[in-house]
Formats: C-alpha cells, structure tokens, sequence
C-alpha cells in the first residue's frame, strides 16, 4: 500500500532500553532491536522453523523454564555460551537441523531484557536488519503508533541499533532528517537522532557493524562471521511477536 493511503504512525525511538520506564507503551505497537545479537538470532531461528521462544532477562529464570519442558537452552552472557547451554547467541548456531519444531528457551545480556521490558505495549514484534521488512509491514498494518526500543549494551548506548531503528524509522514514515518535521508522522528527539544516523551509514551496514564496538568485541571473541550475517537486510520473512511470556511467529488472529 502506497504511504500516502495508509494512517499516521508516530515514531519514537528509546536508544537505551532503560528509557521505556518513561515511556507510555499503552496501545502502540513496540519493536525490539539487538542486532549484535539477539534479535538477529530470533529472526534466523523463526526462519530455520522454531516454534516458540521463551526470553528471560536473568539466566536463573532461563535454566527453571527449561526444566518445564523439552527445550533448547539458549543465551549468552559476556557473548559466549552457558556452561551446561544447548546453544549460545550466534545465528550461525541456529540451522535448522538444530532447531526446527524445538521450542527453546533464551536468556542475552540485553536483548532478552529489553523484549520482557516492553511487554505492556499492544503489540511487541522483535526486528533486525535481516526481517526489517517484515516489521514494517506488519507495523503498516497495525496502524498505532510505534516505539523502537534499542537494547544497547550494558546501559550504554549502541550504534548498530540506533541505525537499525533508524532505517525503520525511514521505511515507516519516509521521512529524511531535513524534512523530519514537514510530513503528517510526528518524530521524536530519539527518531530523529536514529534517522540522522541511518542516513550516515545507509547501505553501508556491515562497514557499520564493523566500526561499532560490539562488532569489534565479537570478532575478538572469534564471531566476526555472525557480522556478515547480522548486516543482511530483508533475508527472511518472519514476524517475531511476543506475548504472554512466549515469542511466536507471526500475530494471533
Ligand atoms: O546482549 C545481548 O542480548 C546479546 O545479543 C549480546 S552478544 O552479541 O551475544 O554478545
Ligand atoms: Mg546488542
């Protein structure tokens, strides 16, 4: 549907997820970003057929629900996998050999926080680079107002996921930063900024994810592959939502 003939979506950009105990979420649609690398994991593990995930914020909470089930225990902490972990937080490790009908349980460093953070908004749809489309789609067709949320790491803020809200920002209401404040979406400080840097680094994403300081620490750790990976935009065409506790593909009838 062309731009034109769709409703009004307002964006708001939170650049930190610590900022969403400021921000009303109450009937808007919210979309969770951690490109390095949680929800660009979610997104190739609902790709390679995952049923459902359940995200945790503490590890504790992690290893009881695995217990409820048989499913996959998954995260990270530092980046590297659990001790006693099915799987860690690379999306290379989420083929679908490993991973189609399981359900699993997940638990990152910031990424699974943000998601359990958001849960008061209408609707909670996980995004990265490589299901962007997607969401947009999906965000068009809700037609409320959206607030990306950015998990930045350990509280501070994160380039790849400013840029990644940013592009969302741009898809969803076509607006550039010059004429941020001409068109009927309104635009908040945090989108605005998201914009500014999206249009700095717009089809340069894996030089992006290269530059920014998370990429660097996970070619450190050995994972500069998952960089490749992360920075490919609309590869798959899933909908991560999450809803009472459990992620699922694609929003209940
Ligand atoms: O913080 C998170 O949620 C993770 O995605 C971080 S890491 O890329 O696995 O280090
Ligand atoms: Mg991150």
């Amino acid at each position: 549907m062309p731009l034109a003939m769709t409703k009004t979506i307002n964006c708001d950009v939170a650049l930190l997820q610590q900022e969403v105990e400021h921000i009303d979420l109450t009937g808007k649609t919210a979309v969770i970003i951690d490109i390095l690398r949680a929800t660009s994991t979610l997104s190739t593990a609902f790709a390679n057929g995952a049923s459902a995930v359940y995200p945790t914020a503490t590890v504790e909470e992690a290893r009881a629900l695995k217990g409820q089930a048989p499913r996959l225990l998954c995260g990270e902490r530092g980046g590297e996998k659990l001790p006693g972990f099915d799987l860690g937080n690379s999306p290379r490790e989420y083929g679908p050999e490993v991973i189609a009908g399981r359900e699993l349980v997940m638990t990152t460093t910031n990424g699974t926080s943000a998601i359990v953070a958001s849960a008061e908004a209408e609707t909670v749809l996980m995004a990265s680079f490589l299901n962007l489309p997607a969401v947009v789609r999906a965000c068009r067709e809700l037609g409320r107002d959206v607030v990306v949320v950015c998990a930045g790491t350990l509280r501070r803020f994160t380039l790849e996921d400013a840029v990644c809200a940013g592009m969302i920002c741009r898809e969803l209401t076509g607006l550039t930063v010059e004429g941020a404040h001409a068109g009927d979406g309104e635009l908040s400080d945090g989108a605005v900024t998201a914009l500014s840097l999206f249009e700095l680094w717009q089809g340069r994403i894996l030089e992006m994810l290269q530059f920014s300081k998370h990429g660097q620490r996970l070619v450190g750790l050995g994972f500069g592959a998952d960089l490749a990976v992360c920075s490919q935009v609309g590869t798959v065409d899933v909908l991560p939502v999450y809803q009472a506790g459990v992620i699922r593909s694609g929003i209940p009838a």
